[in-house]
């Protein structure tokens, strides 16, 4: 009999027992089967999947290329994912309330061909991962980078979207925390093994899909009565949770039968209230480069240009 102290208690599992398989092991129902965890994990540059051209367990930059500068005060590197759409629908929604100091240059940065590796993107982003950004008005510039703390710091130079008011304020932050730490469970948890895993994996797309549908719970049960997720006032946190749930439950991973949408039926009516807003309307198109061709502006570097014809 196995001793209790040899058991983890979080999972169960003798924590002593030896690394190889008979015939009975457990590994056998592993995916691959009779996959056993080494040792050392190794690198496997070939075995990335769909990604494996980006993903490395290393940061830092692959290639000296310093970034373009325009002429406004901010500098955006981007790409029109929900991350990316979170600062360009804050600036349009800064813009359209008056605030000319937010006027931005969205420059274009090709995840998938490696762009966030450039050493002008690591030096704003040590994470290599967009959206990153440069306030030019200051001196020095001040670097940004995670669009949870954009957000925040375009709120705060702006004195808009955030409440003052304690209370609305606090909740201000709380939803635009949960935003930032829930999303990837979304992401890449769910449209990972959903979408992108190059084989379906019944246990994690479990995991996730519960966790997802979880997560829509909460909103749903939140905007019953609530109009917008501070309460009665657009804020931050509004913009921070549109870009995600707003694409779960229009047409992300093509998922939208499988998750049952349609139950969530106050997520429903928000997500059509901030996507009637013109400046929401505007801001996922910046940076984008893939979905209708009329929906893609994949550089902003003045108003007008959303006028122009777009796609690319
Ligand atoms: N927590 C970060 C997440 C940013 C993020 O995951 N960006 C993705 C695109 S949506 C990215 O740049 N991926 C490139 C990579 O992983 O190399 C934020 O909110 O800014």
């Amino acid at each position: 009999m196995l001793s209790d102290v040899n058991r983890s208690p979080l999972l169960g599992r003798n924590l002593f027992k030896d690394n190889h398989m008979s015939d009975n092991d457990p590994a056998s129902g592993n995916q691959p089967a009779g996959y056993v965890p080494p040792k050392v994990w190794v690198w496997d540059k070939e075995n990335g999947g769909q990604f494996s051209r980006i993903n490395r367990p290393i940061s830092g930059a692959t290639h000296e290329k310093e970034l373009p500068v325009g002429k406004h005060p901010f500098q955006l590197y981007s790409l029109g994912t929900p991350n990316g759409q979170k600062v360009t629908i804050m600036l349009e929604e800064l813009l359209a309330a008056g605030h000319e100091g937010a006027e931005y240059d969205a420059w274009l940065i090709r995840i998938g061909d490696g762009e966030q590796f450039s050493s002008g993107f690591v030096a704003i982003n040590p994470n290599s991962k967009i959206p990153a950004m440069l306030d030019v008005s200051t001196d020095p510039p001040t670097r940004l980078f995670e669009s949870g703390s954009m957000l925040f710091y375009l709120a705060e130079k702006f004195q808009a979207f955030l409440p003052t008011e304690h209370y609305k304020r606090t909740a201000t932050m709380n939803w635009l925390m949960w935003q930032m730490g829930s999303a990837p469970f979304v992401g890449g948890g769910f449209g990972h093994f959903y979408a992108y895993a190059p084989f379906k994996i019944e246990y994690a797309i479990d995991r996730y899909a519960m966790e997802t549908k979880r997560q829509l719970h909460v909103l749903d049960a939140h905007l019953t009565k609530n109009e917008y997720m501070a309460g009665d006032e657009y804020t931050i946190a509004d913009i921070a949770i549109w870009p995600w749930y707003g694409a779960i439950m229009r047409s992300a991973y093509s998922a939208q039968e499988f998750l049952s949408v349609q139950e969530y039926t106050n997520v429903h009516r928000w997500v059509e209230l901030i996507a009637s807003r013109p400046a929401v309307k505007r801001g996922q198109k910046v940076n984008r480069t893939f979905g209708p061709p009329d929906e893609q502006l994949p550089e902003r570097h003045d108003a007008a240009d959303f006028d122009k014809s777009t796609g690319i």
